[in-house]
């Protein structure tokens, strides 16, 4: 088992019949995958109706016992995979309709086009590479389409394929014929492809003097190249654009606002049905909060938006961190489409050495409560339509996908991409169901190859399941623990972000790109004062959330320090001091990781060594890690606390000064 089959891996299928009266490439795809996979009563008949059901909606479907039902070939396609997981995790089969939450649930992959990935952490890129670029070949053609089918499976059906800080040359003719290729390969999965673009590309290809967006010449630029996409590629979904944000380009350059230059695109796009993702992820250096500028930028900016825009939000203000509060913008702009954007790859979570399921944390977001629209106006509800209407509702999460055989580098890192899927398909899917089920795809070993006995299902779930499950569950509060507890954030170590690194803060650097902006550490306390008589970011949630947040005592302490800066001496509400508290949770962070190392050394029995090894493997470095993390934080912030650690609590086996030493050789600038 090297993890290449995901969570598809073949069992021995049943024989069953499949009728269906019309025929696609993708009808075709459903009715193997059912030929091939069928574990029900073998000889069953089962039939595949493309039907006119109001109540189906998308490309949702309605299964029973020997039917699937859907509005269209994309539909009996996701039923089909939904079908024969029930079967393989032995859940029942209910007559429900089921419709998926958000209409575009897409992957953004930041592949560059000499191969390479930011912030991958799974080899180089499955669809760029340097050599022999344009060439493509069976190789390729085979893992284009796995990756078609491991998506189909989990119901995302788009793909952006290259980095948001993007290349203009993905424009060009060469480029585009790839794309073209990739994407005759996702069609059959009902997978559509889109671009990341640069917003100064007329310039750069074009030869253009400008690019501003209100520019006549500009306009027809991106026009006619828009034009030619859709010649080479008919159903292309669409551009996502980082424009004016840490050193890329946009229309602010030209004085213009995001909405002139989403809107030109917009527009250009229009005729042929495709989208706008404009990201929100913009800071400029002399803001004095970071956590406040998207907001700031974007809210005056409601309702100017075209109705093919959807506006891309990362779940919290900053960025990607192991804990944020929801972004203050959703539920905000109440008259443009927003979207929400997760980070699948694990860029602040330990790369892919820790392992760290990231469904609690996103679960966390889309269910929090903005009050926009009175009580239970959630995340979720803010983008998937049910509040607000939105001529498009989608979802985005940074992909963890690369070369290595597994394709996500750790084993576990493959849950994320199976639980973004699955929770864009069904934002109301709970962390527990989606491990449980992501264990029994990927980890299940027939009996046959292993005790031989019907005991052996009872002590997997028992000794297997419950116990690994119960890890993933705990992972992520692991690892704020003892990276970023009581809300501290952006305190990791520069450029790579693996591992601590509150200390760092060089001459010149912008300051907002230096950890202790965000933590504020000093004789006086901790935190970053974001209260009203602070950066006052609280003013930016709705009521009771502003007071709430603006109030010590009633701030929940998973963001104490996000919104508050507060003396080492204060008193928690376990009547621990500051202190003593984020002393004990990163003490406990460590104690779940070695936690962790105990679980996974008892289930050897249930799993195949080579996987086996490379979890173990990972843990160790991980717990490595953690104690680094736990040392390197407790050992800075004494210095400013001047308190003892908690004399129960295992003392530190590293030095502060060598971990400097040692970070400052890896890190030389941003
Ligand atoms: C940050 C990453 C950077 C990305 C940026 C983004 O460090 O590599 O380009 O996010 O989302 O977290 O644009």
């Amino acid at each position: 088992q090297d993890g290449h089959e995901l969570w598809l891996r073949s069992s021995k299928a049943q024989p069953v019949n499949v009728v269906c009266s019309e025929k696609s490439p993708t009808l075709s795809i459903a009715i193997q995958e059912l030929k091939d996979g069928w574990q029900g009563k073998p000889g069953t008949t089962i039939t595949l109706t493309i039907t006119k059901d109001k109540a189906i909606q998308y490309d949702g479907y309605k299964l029973s016992e020997n039917a699937v039902q859907a509005n269209n070939n994309k539909g009996i396609l996701y039923g089909v995979y939904d079908f024969l997981r029930r079967q393989q995790t032995g859940e029942s089969i209910t007559n429900e309709v089921n419709n998926p939450s958000y209409e575009v649930r897409i992957l953004n992959h930041w592949d560059n086009p000499d191969g390479s990935i930011e912030r991958g952490y799974a080899g180089h890129s499955i669809f760029w590479r340097n050599d022999d670029a344009f060439a493509v070949t069976a190789q390729d053609k085979k893992l284009w389409q796995e990756y078609a089918r491991a998506n189909a499976s989990i119901g995302i059906n788009g793909t952006v394929l290259n980095n948001v800080n993007a290349s203009p040359q993905i424009l060009n003719p060469d480029y585009l014929n790839r794309v073209k290729a990739i994407a005759d390969i996702l069609r059959p999965y009902g997978m559509k492809v889109y671009l990341s673009v640069k917003f100064s590309s007329p310039v750069l290809l074009g030869k253009l003097k400008t690019s501003d967006p209100l520019d006549p010449e500009v306009i027809g630029w991106w026009k006619a190249k828009i034009k030619e996409i859709y010649s080479i590629v008919p159903d292309f979904g669409g551009l996502l654009v980082k424009a004016s944000s840490e050193g890329q380009p946009g229309p602010q350059d030209f004085g213009r606002t995001h909405a002139d230059g989403a809107n030109m695109l917009a527009d250009a796009l229009k005729p042929y049905g495709g989208i706008v993702m404009w990201r929100a992820f913009v800071y400029s250096a002399n803001d004095k909060d970071r956590a406040k500028q998207a907001y700031n930028e974007f809210m005056p900016l409601d309702g100017q938006f075209r109705d093919n825009v959807i506006i891309q939000v990362k779940n919290g203000p900053i960025d990607f961190q192991p804990r944020e509060p929801f972004s203050a913008l959703f539920g905000a702009m109440k008259k443009t489409s927003l979207m929400p954007e997760f980070q699948i790859t694990q860029e602040y979570l330990g790369h892919s050495i820790h392992l760290v399921f990231l469904s609690p944390m996103w679960e966390e977001c889309l269910q929090s409560d903005t009050y926009q629209q009175g009580d239970g106006s959630t995340v979720a509800r803010c983008t998937d339509g049910s509040i607000y209407q939105q001529k498009y509702t989608a979802i985005a999460g940074v992909a963890n996908i690369g070369l290595d055989t597994n394709w996500c580098g750790h084993h576990f890192a493959q849950a994320n991409w199976y639980t973004f899927g699955r929770l864009a398909w069904n934002v109301n899917l709970k962390s527990e169901q989606i491990a449980e089920e992501w264990l029994k795809l990927t980890f299940y070993n027939d009996p046959s190859d292993k005790l031989g006995s019907s005991d052996y299902n009872a002590s997997w779930t028992s000794d297997f399941l419950k116990p690994v499950k119960q890890m993933m569950l705990d992972s992520r509060e692991a690892a704020v623990n003892y990276m970023t507890p009581l809300g501290l954030h952006h305190i990791m170590s520069a450029n790579e972000h693996y591992g601590p690194g509150p200390w760092w803060a060089p001459e010149k650097m912008r300051a907002d790109w230096t950890p202790p902006y965000y933590h504020q550490a000093a004789g006086n306390g901790v935190g970053f004062d974001r209260t009203l008589k602070g950066s006052d970011a609280v003013e930016q949630y709705h009521q009771p959330l502003a007071s709430q947040f603006n109030d010590p005592a009633t701030c929940p302490e998973k963001f104490l320090l996000w919104f508050h800066h507060l003396p080492w001496s204060y008193q928690m509400k376990s009547g621990h001091t500051l202190w003593d508290e984020l002393c004990y949770d990163y003490d406990k962070g460590v104690q779940q990781v070695h936690s962790f190392q105990k679980t996974w050394d008892k289930v050897q029995p249930y799993v195949d060594s080579t996987r086996f090894i490379a979890v173990q493997r990972s843990l160790r470095g991980q717990s490595q890690n953690a104690v680094l993390w736990k040392d390197a934080c407790l050992l800075y912030f004494q210095q400013f606390s001047q308190m003892p650690i908690p004399y129960e609590l295992e003392r530190p086996v590293n030095n502060l000064d060598e971990i400097i030493k040692n970070d400052s050789r890896r890190t030389t600038e941003h």
